[in-house]
């Protein structure tokens, strides 16, 4: 992404610049280590900064992004009752992209810096939004499983030790569990119905369960940033930890809805007080990460022309602004 682009010419997070003033970066760590925020005019380590801004504008891409599965059902929607949940959640996601985009500014870098690097294939967001929508069950499907996996994980983000984001991410979890709910709910409706219905819910299991699986990143021993990014509680937990928890709270919701979980692997363990499951195809992922994904140019084809589209809602807040700092400027 954007922010990786700069870690090739200004070292890794994972290895801090030599530079830095030694008193500031052990007083930093001391306050990480207490659990106390840090805040946008405090001083710290360039890596962090830089692994902030990677982090929290991919988040605010994806959020933006996420739109477009879902926007794409909002005509064909079964009910007015269906239609009007399904706005408002799409909102909702819209939302979480500003306040994300507004945290990362505080870390110095502008909007469209973040948007322009997305635009030009340079930025990620996350790997489930390059799955197409395919049936009216697909909509149910990514209220409950994506948007559950993001509840797992920015559930853990509401403790990030950078206080805009911990702060951004206490309403999207909020939101998130509205979210999570109206899909489950969608679905236990479509499982009361005719034979067909019931085979779209499983179809959109099938399809939507790996994937989601995939959202909580590689594996720890191939996650170069994790273990910097937990020691800074950027991150307060791995992502195989978070995925466990996943798996292990979702099947049980699979079981209740009635559908099978698309993995011949997968079994209690009792030793481990955990879900067993079956190996997730990595090679599928990192394609995806590349840009490789089903629908990957079509989402990008889609964005680039909503920000074209939008210019001049930009361009008349902009004349706006300096309208109304003329006449500030003239009354004083
Ligand atoms: N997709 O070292 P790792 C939503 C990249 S939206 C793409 O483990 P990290 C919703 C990773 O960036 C919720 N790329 O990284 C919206 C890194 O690449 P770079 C979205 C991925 O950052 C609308 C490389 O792989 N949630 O809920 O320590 C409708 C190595 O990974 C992915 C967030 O964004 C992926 N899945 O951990 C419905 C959560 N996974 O940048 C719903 C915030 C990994 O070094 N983000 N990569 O080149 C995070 O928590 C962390 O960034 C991750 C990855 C756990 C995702």
């Amino acid at each position: 992404m954007y922010t990786t682009e700069l870690d090739k010419t200004a070292g890794s997070a994972a290895a801090p610049a030599a530079v830095e003033d030694p008193a500031l970066l052990a007083a930093f760590e001391a306050r990480v280590a207490n659990d106390e925020f840090i805040e946008p005019k405090d001083w710290m380590p360039e890596a962090y900064r830089r692994t902030l801004t990677r982090q929290i504008s991919q988040h605010a891409h994806s959020e933006i992004v996420g739109m477009l599965p879902e926007g794409n059902w909002l005509t064909r929607a079964p009910s007015l009752k269906r239609k009007a949940i399904l706005l408002a959640k799409i909102q909702d996601e819209g939302g979480h992209g500003l306040y994300l985009y507004c945290a990362a500014e505080t870390l110095g870098t502008s909007r469209e810096q973040m948007i322009e690097a997305l635009h030009a294939g340079k930025a990620k967001y996350s790997t489930i939004f390059n799955y197409p929508t395919l049936n009216w069950a697909d909509i149910g499907a990514i209220g409950w499983l994506v948007d559950g996996a993001a509840i797992m994980n920015q559930v853990p983000l509401q403790r990030t030790s950078y206080g805009p984001y911990a702060r951004a991410m206490v309403r999207v979890c909020k939101e998130e569990s509205f979210h999570q709910r109206q899909g489950y709910d969608l679905l236990l409706e479509m499982m009361k119905g005719t034979p067909e219905q019931r085979a779209m819910v499983q179809d959109a299991m099938n399809r939507w369960w790996w994937p989601s699986l995939m959202m909580f990143g590689p594996p720890d021993d191939n996650s170069p940033n994790s273990a910097q990014s937990i020691r800074w509680r950027i991150k307060r937990e791995t992502n195989d930890e978070l995925r466990q928890k996943f798996v292990d709270a979702t099947v049980p919701q699979a079981e209740l809805l009635g559908i099978t979980v698309p993995d011949p692997d997968l079994q209690w363990n009792e030793e481990r007080g955990h879900y067993d499951f079956g190996a997730i195809d990595w090679n599928e992922f990192y394609a995806v990460v590349r840009g490789e994904g089903p629908v990957a140019r079509e989402r990008m084809k889609a964005r680039r022309a909503a920000w074209d589209e939008g210019a001049w809602v930009r361009e008349a807040a902009a004349a706006w602004e300096a309208r109304q700092a003329a006449r500030r400027a003239a009354a004083a």
